[in-house]
């Protein structure tokens, strides 16, 4: 399609508009900007539409101007987005339907209606394809691979990263896809590196007091967990803490253990709740399009959202829970212990000399690892690095602790001192022990912190320093006071 795009503006002399969706992810910038730079390349004159200033990755958008109109019946090219109203602006609506054009990668429900359908669009002009992990997926495989260059190889690797979650989900040639473009120079390790860059600890604690609001409701043998913000929480969170967009925070909710589904809902403008689903391959597998779609939003199998204007806090509550126990029992497979394979311990093997494949990788590697996993190793369960509910709850209550004060400050020393209420509320509304505190330590690895530490009434402290180092004393309080007697 790119290639009758290019012969096309030659021909009729046009320029080339690139749009994405609203709330712009690595995926949606990576995947216009590489088709941009790729078609100037070409000679088209190309650019990236936006109405709104992007901030995220600053060094790969610093260049992205706000546009405010476009000239009349260019060609339009629309990249991962799967209705009009999720795009981030509707300019494209200047170009005739035979000047548009569409590459997706979300998943068209049976009877749904897609932003071809919107815009009556020939089959022609669309590739649609939910076998891809990502936009800049399927752009890879449209570009000739010779005039893929380092730095648009690097873009498109960027999408496919954050589209994974890190390569934590996968879809058919994922794999393979990435093999190529780090053999067309992407420089793998240097993406990772931007894709998980350290959160403010303001955002941490601002999201840790919204998740300690997470109710956990039984699913078949395994449970979901939902988590809505009503508009006065919502204005809270804008106000003291500065996050917007509070359900794209999902993900934090995901890796527990035998959780199967998950919702995560802020009410963004009054009476309008903006909801994200998610479910997982591995526990329960079940299918939360359907149940996006039923609100008349849209995703994915695993990753749906939607907007649902007339639905007051507690009814969604209740409907949400209800709705995803009956798809679960209607089409969960249900969850059951996985008995390792012998590609399981030849991927194992792998996992950890790569570090779970973010250090030591190569093309082949690479390869290998897809190979593996078309043979039927269970690449999803082993990649995951789950924790308990528990564990996740923990770890909300103790950033909650932090005080205000210090949260603003990106070169923290937090000490988070435990009264003895304080451990004997927390182990019994947990069901934990107190030794099972410290370790709990790892939640400032990905935070923007100088220095974090626990310290439990009887003296026994954990650390962890800006680089993840972590320690754990269990030094009791009576032998410190000798010790600095002696001294
Ligand atoms: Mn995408």
């Amino acid at each position: 399609m790119i290639e009758e795009i290019i012969q096309k503006a030659k021909k009729e002399d046009k320029k080339v508009y690139v749009y994405a969706h609203k709330f712009p992810d690595g995926d949606a910038i990576s995947s216009s900007c590489a088709v941009v730079q790729y078609l100037k390349s070409h000679g088209i004159d190309a650019k990236y539409i936006v109405t709104h200033k992007i901030f995220s990755y600053p060094n790969l958008t610093a260049d992205i101007p706000v546009t405010t109109s476009v000239e009349q019946d260019a060609i339009s090219l629309l990249l991962d987005t799967s209705t009009i109203s999720y795009a981030e602006n509707k300019l494209f609506t200047k170009s005739r339907p035979d000047n548009i054009y569409v590459i997706d990668h979300h998943e068209k429900v049976k009877g749904g209606f897609c932003i071809e359908d919107e815009l009556k669009l020939s089959p022609s002009h669309v590739i649609r394809n939910a076998e891809a992990s990502s936009t800049c997926e399927i752009v890879a495989e449209e570009f000739k691979r010779e005039k893929v260059t380092p730095q648009i190889a690097n873009l498109l690797t960027l999408g496919l990263l954050t589209d994974t979650a890190t390569l934590k989900f996968l879809k058919t040639d994922t794999l393979n896809h990435l093999a190529n473009l780090i053999e067309a120079g992407a420089d793998y390790e240097a993406i990772l590196k931007l894709c998980d860059k350290k959160i403010k600890l303001k955002d941490e604690v601002g999201l840790a007091k919204v998740l300690l609001k997470t109710q956990k409701f039984p699913i078949g043998n395994t449970f979901g967990l939902i988590c809505l913000c009503n508009q006065h929480q919502v204005n809270e969170l804008v106000k003291q803490y500065g996050i917007r967009n509070i359900q794209k925070k999902i993900f934090k909710m995901s890796d527990i253990d035998n959780c199967s589904f998950l919702c995560m809902g802020a009410e963004n403008a009054p009476k309008q709740y903006d909801l994200e689903f998610r479910s997982t391959s591995t526990c329960g597998d079940f299918n939360v399009l359907t149940l996006a779609t039923q609100y008349g939003g849209g995703g994915h199998y695993h990753a749906s959202g939607c907007c649902c204007s007339p639905i007051i806090a507690s009814s969604v509550n209740a409907s949400i829970k209800e709705q995803a126990t009956t798809l679960y029992t209607k089409q969960a497979n249900h969850f059951s212990p996985h008995e390792p394979n012998e590609h399981d311990l030849s991927l194992s093997s792998i996992l950890n000399a790569t570090n779970y494949l973010t250090s030591d990788i190569s093309p082949d590697l690479l390869r290998q690892v897809d190979a593996l996993i078309k043979q039927g190793a269970n690449y999803e369960s082993m990649i995951k690095r789950s924790k308990s509910f528990s564990t996740f709850m923990l770890g909300n209550e103790l950033l909650s602790k932090i005080p205000y004060s210090k949260v603003f400050d990106n070169n923290a020393s937090v000490q988070i001192q435990l009264s003895p209420q304080d451990l004997s509320f927390l182990t019994q509304k947990y069901h934990v022990s107190e030794d099972d505190i410290l370790p709990l330590i790892s939640i400032f690895r990905n935070v923007a912190i100088s220095s974090a530490s626990i310290h439990l009434p009887n003296g026994k402290v954990s650390q962890i320093d800006k680089d993840g180092n972590i320690s754990i004393s269990s030094i009791p309080t009576s032998i410190k006071r000798n010790h600095s007697i002696l001294r």
